[in-house]
């Protein structure tokens, strides 16, 4: 069996973070491994919650892992809850890399143009490092225009410009980047990769649905790194992603009980199960 470890929050309710990876990842067959960076009692989107950094506990957690020789087949992080986490992420990637793991990096960090609630400019230098060092980043437009220093831009360009966004997110250090949220048409939505080893480019879109949620990028990006830590390749992986988060969205729009905070990703698990 595979084995993941996933580096991210804790947010109690929300649907985001380790309360969709953890499920999504052993749906999909793989024995996944947590390593949490903070705990929330919500997403950052509620006010008021409460924030316990776990800057402090990651070292220790991961000394023990390594006296205890634990390797990994997939390191997959997300929303950090320090600047100071990076270092720490940093020489995980490099410990557990030298064992063969795939690096996978999703710059949790924004969304809409704007940084989530506590991040800052010097944050986001601080998550282009954990990008540079990844083998493969997930970030959406937002994140990738802070990394790269651009505009942000949600729509109203083309093909050209976002292969130009994706090479330079690669020039970051990543093999691959896979840019979340493209859109060049009002009625489709989708995911454009660039990988910089054999110089190809992968498109895969779908219908946009007028709905938006916390969270999704989350659920995506788990359902990604779980194709790939199972085989599945890189197109594979964009496609039943992208497939899946589709069909959350679609039951939770359906759901007259839906929660405004986070998307039904538990009802469309069926689709990520091991054929
Ligand atoms: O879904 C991304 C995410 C992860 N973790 C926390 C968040 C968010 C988005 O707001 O607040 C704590």
């Amino acid at each position: 069996m595979k084995r993941i470890l996933t580096v991210q929050d804790l947010s109690c309710l929300g649907r985001c973070s380790l309360t969709v990876a953890l499920p999504i990842l052993s749906a999909m067959g793989l024995e996944a491994v947590v390593l949490p960076t903070a705990v929330l009692s919500t997403h950052t989107q509620f006010q008021n919650f409460t924030f316990r950094d776990l800057t402090g506990d990651l070292p220790g957690i991961f000394e023990h892992w390594k006296r205890e020789g634990f390797t990994f087949d997939t390191v997959y992080t997300g929303y950090l809850g320090s600047a100071d986490q990076v270092d720490i992420v940093l020489s995980l990637f490099e410990h557990y890399k030298k064992s063969g793991a795939v690096l996978i990096a999703d710059p949790a960090m924004g969304d809409g143009g704007k940084l989530y609630t506590g991040f800052d400019l010097a944050f986001v230098k601080k998550m282009a490092q954990v990008c540079a060092a990844a083998d493969i980043i997930l970030p959406n437009m937002t994140e990738a225009s802070m990394m790269l220093g651009i505009d942000y831009r949600p729509d109203g360009y083309d093909e050209s410009y976002i292969k130009d966004v994706l090479k330079r997110l690669c020039g970051l250090g990543a093999r691959t980047a896979v840019l979340t949220g493209v859109t060049f048409h009002a009625d489709e939505l989708g995911v454009m990769a660039y990988d910089s080893q054999s110089d190809t480019f992968h498109a895969y879109f779908h219908e946009r649905l007028p709905v938006s949620y916390h969270g999704t990028g989350d659920c995506f990006a788990s359902c990604f790194a779980g194709a790939l830590s199972r085989g599945q390749s890189l197109d594979e992986a964009i496609r039943l992603s992208s497939d899946y988060i589709v069909s959350c969205l679609k039951i939770t729009m359906a759901d007259p009980d839906r929660r405004t905070y986070g998307v039904n990703f538990e009802q469309a698990l069926p689709m990520v199960l091991p054929q």
